[in-house]
């Protein structure tokens, strides 16, 4: 039988490549996302290969989340795969200078969001004591760079929770891992300067980033291991970068 992957952030950059290469494979989808129109859009497409149901919510809202969760139909009340995508940077200030409304939407969003919708999902595959949870960290989990301060924080958060549900939730015999990329082009930086599409794009000048697709393809290979088999922890980055602050750019 096809399993079903929840993901969340499904409507841009490495959530929608991640949705898009399930469908390819036969992995039926719960797509998440506040922007509608592009969750419409998506089930348009991908319902051509395999079941799309779609949810639109903001990660930050508990209640909302439960209530969207609770009303999936029976042929998608199984998840066996959660994606926790959704997530972004706000801002790139020096501590000093920082905006508190950016701090909390990224502590809210990229950690107490990832764990109100793992709270929603997790009671089922404890139950069947099974399932497979992947988290998108970031390198800036595992290093802190120049400005970097609330992001990385937020990052290294995912990572420890990454940790924290791989231990607590062995005893279920549930898959637990993070995947965790360096900088690929989508629109994260369009987010991070608030529209400044100018700015966002010379992050990704003078070298070759990641493509979305990259990361999804890596996450379609953790989700298809055999049942044994638990991808832990992956860090990936382009070539052409070596650490969050060393990008060999040739402009
Ligand atoms: P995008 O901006 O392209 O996608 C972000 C996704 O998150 C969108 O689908 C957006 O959907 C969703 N999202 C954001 N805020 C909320 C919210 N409050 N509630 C619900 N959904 C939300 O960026 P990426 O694809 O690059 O980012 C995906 C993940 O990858 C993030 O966790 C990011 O931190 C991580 N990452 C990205 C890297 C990069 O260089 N791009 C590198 C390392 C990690 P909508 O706006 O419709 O709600
Ligand atoms: C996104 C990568 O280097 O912009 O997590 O923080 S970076």
């Amino acid at each position: 039988m096809n399993r079903t992957a929840f993901i969340t952030g499904a409507t841009s950059g490495i959530g929608k490549a991640t949705a898009e290469i399930f469908a390819k494979n036969g992995i039926n989808l719960i797509l998440c996302g506040r922007r509608k129109n592009r969750l419409d859009q998506l089930q348009k497409e991908l319902s051509r290969a395999v079941k799309v149901f779609t949810l639109q919510f903001d990660v930050r809202d508990k209640e909302e989340i439960q209530k969207a969760v609770d009303s999936l139909p029976k042929a998608f009340s199984k998840i066996d795969i959660l994606i926790n995508n959704a997530g972004n940077a706000h801002g790139l200030d020096s501590i000093e200078e920082g905006n508190m409304e950016d701090w909390d939407a990224m502590l809210d969003i990229n950690v107490k969001g990832l764990l109100y919708v793992s709270n929603a999902i997790l009671p089922q595959m404890i139950e069947r004591e099974a399932g497979h949870i992947i988290n998108i960290g970031s390198t800036a989990g595992k290093e802190v760079y120049p400005k970097g301060n609330v992001y990385c924080a937020s990052k290294h958060a995912v990572d420890a929770i990454n940790q924290g549900m791989r231990i607590d939730l062995n005893q279920y015999g549930i898959r637990v891992g993070a995947v965790n990329p360096g900088l690929v082009e989508t629109e994260f930086s369009n987010v991070r300067f608030k529209g400044d599409d100018e700015r966002a794009n010379n992050v990704y000048k003078g070298f070759d980033p990641l493509k979305p697709e990259d990361i999804a393809d890596i996450i379609h290979f953790v989700v298809t291991r055999p049942n044994h088999v638990n991808i832990a922890d992956l860090v990936v980055m382009p070539t052409a970068q070596a650490s969050s602050t060393i990008v060999n750019k040739k402009v």
